[in-house]
């Protein structure tokens, strides 16, 4: 069910170097239904290598995407207020500075429930999602969205180019750390684009998740962990530039790239090359203290969780988030310490953490039944969470922050 790599994702450099084993988890995003609950959940290895040559940081286990982004695949990106205003926003800036209008085409890659592209059709702009998970891809269609079911890469590439479809604009939010073939997806941004074009690319950096400890976004979906360095190495593999780098805190920290045939580069490029060389990160040894203070953060929140139970308080979680089934799983977090979690996505609601097997519940259920605490398992949303619980908090009900370090608030 699962394959191990034989070298490096992006260059192909055939030893990597160690850096983290989370142990055997079920698949993040492999939220139980009811009607299987007989069935024990798969696990698998997530072990974590760094590369020598290019510096990807990148899982060496791949699950295959048929598996992962199956029909029970329910991760909706609209609900979060702050990634649609965060997509918003990207999109306006878009539709200005590169003058899209009817004549234009903006192709999204992971397109999801259309929750980016629809800023684009609002605005008679002809747009098309491609996302193989059917469960999302389907809302999209539902919403007016094009939608074509299926995972992108050089082949697909190539059949839209022949069909007359090349794109002025690509987008690929949370994507690229997605796919087993890398350079075969970059290889198809490059065939897609119209000469002029650009792709406009978002990836958790791996910088954020280092120095911050955010072990938990680290699971089998997400393949590759990048640097502005390797992602350099990769494009001009295939003939193609970073143009513009910039930091976002979303999803805990990362990257939008501007990529494109390199006419307009950003002195933004050369800085974070430069301050990446500067600071180690594109060398093992900043890596090597990661695994112990992952431990660390494993188990001052495991004691402090027993604690407060053993003081006699209930507690929850919010978030039924991938990030979620990592932290409760590879730290040991079960049944025995949280009793439910709450999402506000309604697909993932009557369904359990793989694993832990904790029920997935309404939100309201916090102020309902006000358990003493809330351990937050979808941390990067924590301003936009925290401001909707203000009534729970009000009453008195307390949140467990996980990283960077265990705290309560
Ligand atoms: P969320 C996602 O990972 C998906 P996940 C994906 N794997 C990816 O690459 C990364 O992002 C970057 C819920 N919620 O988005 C919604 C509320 O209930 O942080 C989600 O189920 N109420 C493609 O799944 C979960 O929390 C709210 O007010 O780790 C958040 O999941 C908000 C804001 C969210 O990431």
């Amino acid at each position: 069910m699962h394959e191990v790599i034989s070298g490096c994702r992006s260059c192909g450099l055939a030893t990597l170097e160690p850096i983290l084993s989370l142990g055997e988890v079920p698949l993040a995003d492999g939220l139980v239904d009811r009607s299987r609950i007989e069935a024990p959940d798969p696990r698998y290895p997530l072990d974590v290598a760094f590369c020598g040559e290019c510096s990807l940081v990148q899982v060496v286990e791949t699950v295959s995407p048929e598996v992962l982004f199956d029909e029970t695949y329910v991760y909706f990106s609209s609900f979060s207020e702050e990634l649609l205003r965060h997509s918003r926003e990207n999109a306006e800036r878009l539709i200005a500075s590169r003058d899209l209008g009817s004549d234009s085409l903006v192709l999204e890659l992971a397109s999801n429930d259309g929750y980016m592209l629809r800023n684009f059709a609002t605005r008679g702009i002809p747009v098309l999602g491609i996302d193989p998970a059917p469960a999302p891809a389907q809302a999209a269609r539902e919403a007016g969205i094009p939608t074509l079911e299926a995972f992108f890469g050089e082949e697909l590439a190539r059949r839209l180019r022949a069909e007359g479809k090349r794109a002025d604009v690509v987008i690929a939010n949370n994507v690229l750390a997605h796919v087993p073939d890398l350079n075969g997806f970059v290889e198809g941004i490059r065939i897609v684009l119209k000469s002029d074009g650009i792709a406009v690319i978002e990836v958790p950096y791996v910088k954020d998740l280092i120095d911050r400890g955010e072990f938990d976004t680290i699971y089998h979906e997400h393949l590759c962990y990048f640097s502005v360095s390797a992602l350099a190495r990769l494009f001009s593999r295939h003939g193609l530039a970073l143009e513009r780098v910039e930091h976002y805190p979303i999803h805990g920290g990362s990257l939008r790239l501007r990529v494109g045939a390199g006419q307009e580069i950003d002195d933004s490029v050369q800085t974070y090359l430069d301050e990446e060389q500067r600071s180690g990160l594109t060398d093992v040894t900043y890596y090597r203290d990661f695994a112990s203070r992952v431990r660390a953060i494993q188990e001052d929140l495991l004691s402090t969780l027993r604690r407060l139970k053993q003081a006699g308080n209930r507690i929850a979680a919010y978030g039924a988030a991938a990030k979620g089934t990592i932290l409760l799983n590879s730290t040991g977090i079960g049944g025995d310490l949280v009793d439910f979690v709450v999402d506000r996505n309604v697909h993932k609601q009557g369904r359990l953490v793989p694993g832990v097997r904790i029920p997935i519940d309404d939100p309201a259920r916090l102020i309902r039944e006000m358990p003493d605490y809330v351990l937050l398992l979808a941390w990067n949303f924590r301003d936009e969470i925290l401001s909707q619980q203000d009534g729970y908090r009000r009453r008195g009900g307390k949140f467990v922050i996980p990283v960077p370090k265990p705290m309560v608030v």
